[in-house]
């Protein structure tokens, strides 16, 4: 996969060297690009942002650069993948975007070439998004309900997600798996509580299941613990629970925790919380 970053803090993306998304690119699995958005500006002072029109607090980022920088990333891309026709996936973080989920990273890890738009200040001049949009797929994304003084930090938390999800990036193919948020049996389940030796430290043991060697009663109490983070930490993941996908020993579980089926088919927390 091939990704540009266009930014003004280019060095915020220092940390693509390191770790898992560093070891993809030493291993030629990711082809990262940054570039400073200063370089397409044509004044002494480098401007990029601007007072906005109709009034407001904050500037704005001027579109002339990333005009620029826009072209220059897909001539320079499309030539570097040998396909003149070749276009990105434009990501633009953005706290007005929608929501970057576990899906979100799937559909992007399925794309061969991704840029990012990561904006300072109030954000971008409309016009870019529109005028790249009929150039080529773009995605406004929020990384949460918050608001960050920049989209770099946005850069890395997607690019880190999808970059795990690359074939051959992460050693074992079954680690994602069981991922909170994967496709699949424990979709819209949290992930319960891990441990590793020693079997006691500070007077604290490890679950005695999870010593028994018996993997269907270790898979039971996963899902149960599962079940248990999920009701506590996210109460809102209830009502996307399939009851379809829940076997005996799952309702058993679930109504251990004082989870209900609705006449509406839905699962839903009871009133008094949970012990996690
Ligand atoms: Cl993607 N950018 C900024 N600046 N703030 C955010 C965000 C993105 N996602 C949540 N807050």
């Amino acid at each position: 996969m091939r990704i540009d970053v266009v930014s003004i803090f280019p060095e915020y993306l220092e940390p693509l060297n390191l770790s898992l998304v560093g070891k993809a690119r030493a291993r030629g699995q990711l082809d990262v690009h940054l570039h400073q958005l200063r370089d397409w500006t044509h004044d002494v002072h480098h401007t990029v942002d601007d007072s906005p029109y109709g009034g407001g607090p904050g500037m704005v980022m001027k579109p002339e650069p990333w005009g620029e920088a826009l072209d220059s990333v897909l001539d320079e891309g499309s030539a570097a993948l040998g396909d003149p026709g070749a276009v990105p996936t434009l990501v633009v973080p953005t706290p007005s975007g929608a929501p970057f989920t576990q899906e979100l990273a799937q559909r992007l890890a399925d794309r061969p070439w991704l840029a990012f738009a990561p904006a300072r200040y109030e954000g971008i001049d409309r016009r870019v998004i529109e005028y790249a949009a009929e150039r080529m797929p773009v995605e406004e994304v929020s990384i949460g309900d918050y608001v960050l003084a920049g989209g770099e930090v946005a850069v890395l938390v997607i690019v880190e997600a999808v970059a795990r999800l690359l074939p051959g990036v992460l050693g074992n193919a079954e680690s994602h798996r069981d991922d909170s948020f994967a496709p699949g049996a424990m979709a819209d389940l949290l992930e319960g509580p891990v441990y590793t030796k020693p079997a006691e430290w500070r007077g604290r043991t490890v679950p005695e299941v999870l010593l028994s060697g018996n993997h269907g009663l270790i898979a039971r109490w996963r899902r149960g613990r599962a079940f248990a983070r999920t009701l506590t930490n996210r109460p809102d993941l209830v009502g996307r629970w399939r009851p379809e996908a829940m076997d005996k020993h799952d309702r058993k579980a679930l109504d251990e925790l004082g989870v209900t089926l609705g006449e509406d088919g839905r699962f839903r927390p009871s009133a008094v919380d949970v012990e996690e």
